[in-house]
């Protein structure tokens, strides 16, 4: 195997730096509470540490608003510190990736403060500027250039009297795109992602990167329930999309003397376009985040929610491992700073909270792919219980809560049911290092409270713990650095059709693993061949026969 395909046998582990660990009681976790808790991510068995954004931003969007991306945000500390995390990762045989958040940065950004002021400006040209509809007066109610809906709510559109013009903004209108197809802000992007690699990191994560490149006729599209047109056709997959990256690895990734990781994370996209954006021979990324897993629970609106079935889980995630199986490779993950927590979502956290958190975990795991884990995952981390709207804190949430109750005319109690089952927030409570105050997350005001199961859910009551969620995620990751199985194998579902057990084969020249989980609150009795004189490596459950499952069951065999 190659040394530059080191990133296949990796396991990624995720840090939301705002709710990881603060160090100076302002509430806030920064990069010294990260530096203060290396020890609990490595004895994890982590190979690469992803930090979401630490830079220069009004935290509109929690930095994913940025207005520089050469500095550090002061709440989260200082360019020394970041670079003490690096050197602390380094030294403890680990690699750390950036986040790149360049389909947008803040209007707080020094290149759009000018762009704004004129249409002549050094940086006119910049970000998306159109006028006004035809016939319409601009900063009027339908003056918009197209129908386009922004992710957070409104028009896609702000209108900028000085220019007479509007901006395009996919997110909130304090997150302005940037124009890619101006080479000047494509050389500006590559010089500082270079720079990034020269000053030590190993990669990126890429933001909504498959939204770079827009349709240049910005169509109108068909209008969703929220009144705005989907503009998600003309931008996720745009006409450029391939050239920009190619021209990125091309300028960036391989003019450098060691393999840089890269991710995209792709919301819409299909596993034929992954298999292009990936494919080792002609792509241009290692991997992708895909999104269609995680939009199986709810009916194209994220908050509307419609129970998904085990069933439609094997057929997803089958058919992405059948995708990528020649050419390509799979990202795989439950969680992140986006999404609900797995044990809540997709498990049971009463009463099977240890055996569901571990079973995902396992099926996860062992897919083909390279695993990513959110912070607070590998101790089984619940969903939040917000009782009010104020317990809320993210942009999202709380412009859907103003748009549905507004606009939309829905019930408040309605609008706040869908908001605790899938708002962000629900990953971005504090994490539990302890059963203490603030569960040792701070020793000042949270800036978000910390959930109360952390008196008995927290990290220090489980690492040394061997039936712990930390423990059994140690153990499956030591898994996959073990057996080359795990990583190189090819993958095979078995019982397609069993509405619950999820069971496949891992087979290459080194051998055969076997996977047999019941993701379901009810026992399952399965007729397996492959067990009869199968090793058991690895089990969430005191064992019962090999046929029958209690809930939430998950093991891991040696096939002969
Ligand atoms: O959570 C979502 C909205 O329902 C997703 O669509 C999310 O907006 C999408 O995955 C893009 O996410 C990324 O870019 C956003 C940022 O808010 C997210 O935190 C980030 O992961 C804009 O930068
Ligand atoms: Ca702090």
């Amino acid at each position: 195997r190659p040394d530059s395909d080191w990133w296949k046998s990796a396991v990624v582990y995720q840090v939301y730096p705002r709710s990881f660990a603060d160090s100076n009681g302002d509430g806030i976790g920064d990069l010294r509470g990260i530096i203060e808790h290396l020890d609990h991510i490595q004895l994890l068995g982590i190979d690469v540490v992803w930090l979401s954004p630490v830079y220069r931003s009004p935290q509109d969007d929690n930095g994913y608003d940025i207005s520089d991306y050469q500095d550090v945000d002061p709440v989260f500390g200082t360019l020394a510190d970041l670079d003490e995390l690096v050197t602390g990762i380094h030294l403890r045989g680990m690699r750390i990736i950036l986040d790149l958040v360049v389909n947008h940065t803040s209007d707080e950004h020094a290149w759009f403060q000018d762009s704004r002021t004129s249409r002549t400006s050094a940086h006119a040209d910049w970000y998306v500027w159109r006028d006004p509809r035809p016939g319409t007066t601009g900063g009027t109610p339908g003056a918009e250039p197209n129908n386009w809906g922004a992710f957070f709510g409104g028009s896609a559109w702000e209108w900028e009297p000085a220019r007479g013009q509007y901006y395009l903004h996919l997110f909130s209108k304090k997150q302005p795109d940037l124009n890619w197809d101006n080479d000047v802000v494509r050389a500006a992007v590559y010089g500082m992602m270079t720079s990034w690699l020269d000053r030590g990191v190993d990669g990126f994560r890429m933001d909504v990167i498959n939204f770079i490149s827009k349709d240049p006729g910005f169509p109108d599209g068909a209008v969703l329930a929220n009144g705005y047109g989907d503009g998600t056709p003309f931008f996720s997959y745009g006409p450029h999309i391939h050239d920009y990256l190619a021209e990125m690895k091309s300028t960036v990734f391989d003019t450098r003397p060691t393999t840089v990781f890269t991710v995209g994370e792709m919301p819409t996209v299909t596993p034929e376009q992954a298999a292009r954006f990936t494919d080792a021979r002609t792509g241009q990324l290692n991997m992708v985040f895909q999104f269609e897993h995680v939009d199986l629970d709810h009916d194209g609106v994220k908050w509307n929610h419609r129970p998904a079935t085990v069933l439609d889980l094997k057929r997803s995630f089958g058919r992405w491992q059948e995708a990528l199986a020649e050419h390509g490779w799979n990202s795989l993950y439950w969680s992140n700073h986006d999404q609900p927590r797995v044990v809540s979502r997709w498990g049971n956290d009463r009463e099977y909270w240890y055996e569901s958190a571990t079973a995902l975990a396992t099926v996860l795991h062992l897919h083909r792919g390279t695993p990513y884990v959110y912070q607070g995952e590998e101790l089984g981390m619940t969903n939040g219980t917000f009782a009010t709207l104020d317990e809320f804190r993210d942009i999202e949430s709380l412009n859907y809560y103003d748009v549905a109750t507004n606009t939309l005319g829905l019930a408040p109690d309605d609008v706040l049911t869908g908001m605790r089952r899938i708002s962000r927030d629900n990953a971005r409570l504090p994490v539990h290092w302890d059963g203490g105050a603030h569960a040792g997350f701070t020793t000042g005001e949270p800036w978000m409270p910390v959930h109360s199961n952390h008196t008995w859910l927290n990290a220090a009551a489980q690492v040394g713990d061997p039936n712990s969620v930390y423990t059994f995620y140690r153990r499956l990751i030591g898994l996959r650095h073990s057996s080359r199985i795990v990583v190189d194998g090819t993958f095979t579902m078995l019982l397609a059709d069993h509405p619950t057990v999820y069971a496949f084969i891992r087979e290459s020249i080194d051998g055969r693993l076997l996977v047999v989980a019941n993701l379901s609150d009810e026992p399952a009795s399965v007729e397996l061949d492959e067990l009869d004189g199968a090793e058991l490596l690895l089990a969430n459950h005191a064992r019962t026969p090999a046929g029958r499952f209690d809930p939430w069951d998950a093991r891991v065999y040696r096939l002969p």
